[in-house]
């Protein structure tokens, strides 16, 4: 089936005036003009975040033509639509990226100059809008750039939260967190949309309806869900997706009745209620949240979103029976699972439809990623609170639950039926929503190889011995606008040079590039764009962690949410071995390190918090020491965010991905690093696997357990004292975290952190330890051939095209949504 897209629309230069003077001429008129007209400033008494608002109205104007010209032409064509319901998406900063998809970078540098502004300035003014925790809403932002490049019809849906990820301050090495405030400026990206508004139910009573099977639902709250929307310009402004998020308002803002009689607290209390709905993102991240304000936040997104689209159609379409023929519904992991429910509801309750044609529709429409399969991040809701909550959605579930065990038994009467319930019965009846999901989706995804086949053999095996062809594998990609042609310019010049200019249009070019691997004057230029790239990190880390640090050296980078799983206690605890084994033969040629970390930690999750103190407390250890201070920096950049790792990821020569095999999803740092050419050094786990394979076993440093090994080792756990027995180092770098070494002032800190290690190593930290320390010092070997350093760089580079979101979306397309995504090239 061939969609006429993207065929259909050509890649266009943005409107492009006759010269590139008059391109100039005509952004700096327009900059000025949203200066004075739309800001009520003139040049002259603007300040800089004047002139940050205008250029961005600037900019944005282009970005309208496009989307007006993307919506005409797929209500034209009639085409499918992709719905991606995300309770996150981390977006970052979008100034730079737009201007560079619309290709008006160079005009707005230059128009910006003649009126006296710096472009470079004003983008690190803007905002990151971090409406999102870690991978999971990366991945969402990369795939809405990614589908308006491809040309896939596409919005995203999710919540306009007023904060957004805390922000991270370090204490005397410890984390303290303070509110995020993006809107503070409010946001020009954004247009709201107060026509469409929708009424979303909470509580309240049925009665069955005139129709059998229908129930009329009253809920007892209503509250408003009003829509945000902002265009999202893929490449060459080819397209543009639309970001739509929803705002919660009260229906009645004011009681006036309660402020008459004095009740100020009450009078503007249901407006609370409801706008508490979208005040803040959860800063959880792999771990999910029991309180009844977050199952509000996901019926509230989820309703709304499906109100939204199913108007639309009907809009469009006159009836809703072609709805999976037009309609694709993503759902970014089990948050927006209960749209299944929810769909139900709309077309029988609301639209009148059969249960089993409507459950037709619903599982045609639907389908669902699951990012990860940590047992406690798997989300599950009481009855007794959805009951309350949701009371028809909780009785469509009993009875999707109900036809769907009568199907299984009716099948196989042998089968554990307990083990497939959407309910688990052993922890006080709960819904489990990745059931909910699983059963309401016509495709289930995960994100790597290794963690598909690991959903069909752990978690999800009941549900794949049912739905054998329901279980896919869409391995993760990330966006090579942002990350590489945005975020390293240096580099990008050199692949356009060596690899064609259209290498920017067609990132699979870049594997021409592997031809140059051995090219001397190649690793020259490399050399030189990496210290372009170090020096300007070096510079964020005197300005944020007051510690100077070479370019020459070796940057070690581990960039990530702080998790157990991803295992920075294990690369600390190594970095203080290496410290050691440094102090105790000062005058070998040991390669010069910096290692890097950032990462924010669930404000509740003491270990994270914990392992964030201890690389601060060996950070001040080790910076003060002269004996190694040529060899060794230990620096934590506070603050992590989308545009830190923008500056860190292009400076880096080791991409530290090191999580305990079987637990990392799959992984997109890893593909970052990789494409700028970082050496990654890590384990058989999620995506590395597959840029393994893609960038060849000499040009990765893999070490440590397989996944088949850790589920062994946990059946079967070794003593700890056999596994400190057989390391040189692990003892001795164990006591001293564990005495207080790093933590004079308080000897005992991390005495139950490593006492927490010994007791029960279900990371393996310790098991994997000496692997470890054995390839971080094959690591300096190769760093000393630089000839060799850079040949596995431009391998890395050359190789890894393949992990461009273009083709993530393209496999989606093809496999899941039934799309025809046939434009060529971008990887
Ligand atoms: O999703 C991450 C995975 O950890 C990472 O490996 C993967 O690359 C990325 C994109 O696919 N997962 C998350 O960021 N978050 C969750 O998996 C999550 C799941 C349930 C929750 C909260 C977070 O309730």
């Amino acid at each position: 089936m061939t969609q006429g897209f993207p065929l259909t629309v050509p890649v266009r230069e943005p409107s492009a005036p006759s010269s590139p003077d008059d391109q100039v001429a005509r952004v700096k008129a327009q900059v000025v003009r949203k200066l004075s007209y739309s800001l009520g400033k003139s040049p002259d008494v603007a300040q800089a975040h004047d002139w940050l608002t205008a250029a961005i109205l600037a900019a944005r104007d282009h970005v309208i033509d496009v989307w007006h010209r993307s919506t005409r032409e797929s209500y034209a064509t009639g085409r499918k639509r992709v719905y991606y319901l995300s309770l996150e998406f981390l977006i970052g900063r979008s100034l730079s990226d737009t201007l560079n998809n619309l290709g008006l970078t160079g005009p707005m540098a230059q128009a910006l100059e003649e009126l006296g502004v710096d472009l470079a300035m004003l983008e690190t003014m803007e905002p990151d809008a971090a409406l999102g925790n870690g991978g999971l809403g990366r991945l969402a932002a990369c795939y809405m750039e990614a589908m308006a490049s491809v040309g896939v019809a596409a919005l995203g849906y999710g919540i306009r939260y007023d904060h957004g990820l805390f922000k991270q301050r370090i204490d005397g090495g410890k984390q303290v967190e303070t509110p995020e405030d993006w809107l503070s400026f409010r946001n020009p990206w954004e247009f709201e949309r107060r026509e469409s508004a929708y009424k979303i139910g909470f509580g309240g009573t049925l009665t069955p309806a005139s129709e059998p099977g229908q129930v009329l639902w009253t809920p007892g709250e209503t509250i408003f869900a009003v829509a945000y929307d902002t265009p999202v310009v893929g490449w060459k402004g080819r397209d543009a997706s639309t970001l739509r998020l929803w705002r919660a308002r009260a229906m009645h803002p004011l009681s006036l009745d309660a402020f008459n009689q004095g009740d100020l607290v009450g009078a503007v209390a249901e407006r609370n209620r409801a706008e508490a709905i979208s005040k803040v993102l959860y800063p959880n991240d792999s771990t999910p949240v029991g309180q009844e304000l977050r199952l509000r936040q996901e019926y509230f997104f989820t309703s709304a979103s499906l109100q939204d689209l199913v108007r639309r159609h009907l809009r469009q379409f006159g009836a809703l029976d072609n709805l999976a023929d037009k309609v694709a519904i993503q759902l970014n992991d089990t948050h927006p699972s209960l749209a299944v429910a929810e769909l139900m509801r709309l077309l029988v309750d609301e639209h009148g439809f059969e249960w089993e044609r409507a459950w037709e529709i619903t599982t045609a429409t639907i389908s669902y990623t699951n990012h990860t399969l940590l047992p406690e991040a798997l989300e599950t809701w009481p009855v007794a609170l959805m009951e309350r909550l949701l009371p028809r959605h909780m009785q469509l579930i009993f009875r999707i639950n109900a036809r769907f065990l009568d199907g299984v038994r009716r099948e196989n009467p042998e089968t554990d039926l307990a083990a497939l319930s959407l309910i688990d019965e052993h922890h006080g009846r709960r819904v489990r929503m990745a059931h909910l999901a699983f059963v309401g989706s016509h495709k289930v995804n995960g994100v790597s190889a290794l963690h598909s086949n690991l959903m069909k053999e752990t978690v999800f095996a009941p549900l794949n011995s049912v739905f054998p062809d329901r279980i896919t594998n869409v391995t993760n990609g990330i966006t090579p606008r942002r990350w590489l042609l945005n975020a390293n310019p240096g580099l990008t010049g050199l692949l356009q040079e060596t690899c064609g200019e259209r290498v920017t249009d067609d990132i699979g070019l870049i594997r021409q590039f592997g031809a140059l691997a051995g090219d001397a004057a190649v690793h020259d230029r490399l050399a030189a764009i990496r210290r372009e790239n170090k020096l300007k990190l070096a510079k964020i880390i005197r300005q944020d962690c007051g510690v100077t640090v070479d370019p020459a050296a070796l940057f070690d980078v581990q960039i990530k949410r702080i998790h157990e799983y991803k295992r920075q206690l294990l690369n600390i605890l190594e970095t203080i071995a290496l410290y050691d084994a440094i102090r105790s033969e000062p005058y070998r040629e040991w390669a010069p390190r910096v290692k890097i970390f950032a990462g924010k930690a669930a404000s509740s999750y003491a270990t994270a918090k914990s392992i964030i103190n201890l690389i601060n407390d060996v950070a001040a250890v080790v910076n003060n020491d002269i004996t190694t201070r040529d060899r060794l920096k230990v620096v934590f950049l506070p603050n992590y965010n989308v545009s830190l790792a923008e500056a860190i990821i292009p400076a880096a020569d080791l991409s530290e991905q090191i999580s305990t095999a079987g637990m990392e999803a799959s992984g997109t740092g890893n593909m970052k690093f990789a494409l700028n050419g970082a050496v990654t050094i890590g384990t058989l786990d999620g995506a590395n696997i597959e840029i393994g394979e893609r960038v060849g076993e000499d040009n990765i440093m893999i070490f440590g357990m397989t996944a088949d090994q850790v589920e062994a080792a946990r059946r079967n756990p070794r003593p700890s004292a056999d596994i400190i027995r057989d390391s040189a180092q692990l003892e001795g770098v164990l006591d001293a975290v564990a005495g207080g070494v790093y933590s004079p002032g308080e000897p005992d800190r991390y005495a139950g952190l490593v006492e927490g290690l010994t007791a029960n190593d279900w990371f393996m930290v310790l098991n994997d330890f000496e692997s470890y320390r054995l390839t971080q010092r094959r690591v300096d070997t190769l760093w000393a051939d630089q000839g060799r350093w850079w040949r596995m760089s431009v391998n890395n580079t050359a190789h890894c095209a393949w992990f461009s979101a273009d083709r993530a979306i393209r496999e989606y397309g093809a496999r899941i949504w039934s799309l025809s995504t046939t434009a060529p090239g971008q990887g």
